[in-house]
Parts: C-alpha cells; structure tokens; sequence
C-alpha cells in the first residue's frame, strides 16, 4: 500500500488536487470534509451538529472525523493505498490514523504540504463561495476564521510528521495543472525509493 496526506490551510487545493492524483494513482480518496458535507445532505443527526460547526469555520470534534475514517479504512480495506484529504486536522487525529493504520499493517508514506499566501486562500475560497454556494465559503469573517483555527490546532500537525521525516512541502500556488506536476513529481521521486 502507497498512503499519502495532502496537507494543506482551508483552500491550498486539496481537494481539488486530490481528485486528479487518486486517478493517476488509483488510490481510495478519503475526504473527511466531503464525508462530513454528505453526512449534511442525508440529514443525519451528526451532519446536522456537523453543520453548526462548520458554518462557524471550527473544527467538528476528533472522535467524530476519527470514527468516520475508521470506517471508511475498514470498508476498503482491499485498496492499493489511500490519499488522506483534510484529514489529520489536529495532533489528537494523527496519533489516531497512526493508530489505525498499524492495525491494517500499513503506515503513513509521506506528508506533501501545499504552501499558499494566506491572501490567495481567502481569495480561493471567497470565489468558491460565489460558484459553489458552498456555506461556510460565503463569510469573509468565516474564511478568516477556518485559516486561525488551521494555525492553532492544524498546522502542528506537519510538526508531528516532521518528526518521522515524512513532510514534503510543495508550491501550492500556480495553475492547478503545474502545481499537480509539482506533487507527482515528488510523489514518483519517493515511489520509487519506497516499492
Ligand atoms: P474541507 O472540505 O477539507 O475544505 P477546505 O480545507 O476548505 O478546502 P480544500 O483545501 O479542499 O479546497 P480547495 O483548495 O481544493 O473542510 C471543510 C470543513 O470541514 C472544515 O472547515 C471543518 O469544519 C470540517 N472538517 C473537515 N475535515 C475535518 C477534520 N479532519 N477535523 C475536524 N473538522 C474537519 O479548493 C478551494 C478553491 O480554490 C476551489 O474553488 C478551487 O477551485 C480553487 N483552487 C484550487 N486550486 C487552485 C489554483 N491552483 N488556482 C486557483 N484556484 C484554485
């Protein structure tokens, strides 16, 4: 198994990037804001108190995002590797994958980290917000608010694989195509030193 983290602030392009490189890659995307966003359409009870967080641009709670990969890990457990997508979000949720990933024998191969200015996030996703409709991108305050709570509780996550020398940063800004060059050029590069 090849299992990688596209880590990044609210807007750096990881979702967007994520849906081009799991189809050169053949990976299983686990995207836990589009797990959350789903859980919001059917109307469950946790995308309703999902919903409530998110708007404000906090961060929903560990054990819900944890418990809902722990599933989706399980699910597909025949996979070739997986691209974790918004997910670790805190320390507490990486020592949990970490966890996880042990007890389906696989491990975390590298963290590639999308650096973008903070103006250029606001601008990504205050644009999104007009395209997309999408809630909690409407709100310059709310936007705001999503890239603080990335810098308290977020951004300590890259420390955390740093530790294990598995933090690859990468220009995030540029065209969507040449920044997904830029990962899969590093991607390749640690693929063949890997498998
Ligand atoms: P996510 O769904 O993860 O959303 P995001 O971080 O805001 O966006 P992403 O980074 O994927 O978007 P992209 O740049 O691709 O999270 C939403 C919310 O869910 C969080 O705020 C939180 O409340 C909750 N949540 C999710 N996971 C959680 C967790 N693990 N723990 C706790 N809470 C969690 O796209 C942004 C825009 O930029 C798009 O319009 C795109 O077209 C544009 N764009 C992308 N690349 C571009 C480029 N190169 N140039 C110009 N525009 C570009």
């Amino acid at each position: 198994m090849f299992n990688f983290i596209l880590f990044g602030p609210p807007g750096s392009g990881k979702g967007t990037q994520s849906e081009k490189l799991v189809f050169k890659y053949n990976l299983k995307h686990l995207s836990t804001g589009d797990l959350l966003r789903s859980e919001i359409q059917k109307q469950t009870l946790l995308g309703l108190e999902a919903k409530k967080i998110m708007d404000k641009g906090e961060l929903v709670p560990d054990e819900v995002v944890i418990g809902m990969i722990s599933e989706a890990l399980k699910a597909n457990s025949n996979s070739n590797g997986f691209l974790f997508d918004g997910f670790p979000r805190t320390e507490a949720q990486a020592m949990a994958l970490d966890k996880l990933l042990l007890q389906h024998q696989t491990s975390i191969n590298v963290v590639l980290a999308l650096k973008v200015s903070e103006e250029q996030l606001v601008k990504r996703l205050l644009h999104r917000g007009i395209t997309s409709g999408r809630s909690d991108d409407l709100n310059e305050e709310v936007v705001r608010a999503r890239i603080i709570e990335y810098h308290k509780k977020t951004s300590v996550v890259a420390e955390y694989y740093d530790r294990f020398r598995k933090v690859v940063y990468v220009k995030g800004e540029g065209s969507v195509e040449e920044i997904f060059n830029n990962l899969t050029y590093e991607i390749d590069a640690l693929k063949i030193k890997v498998l």
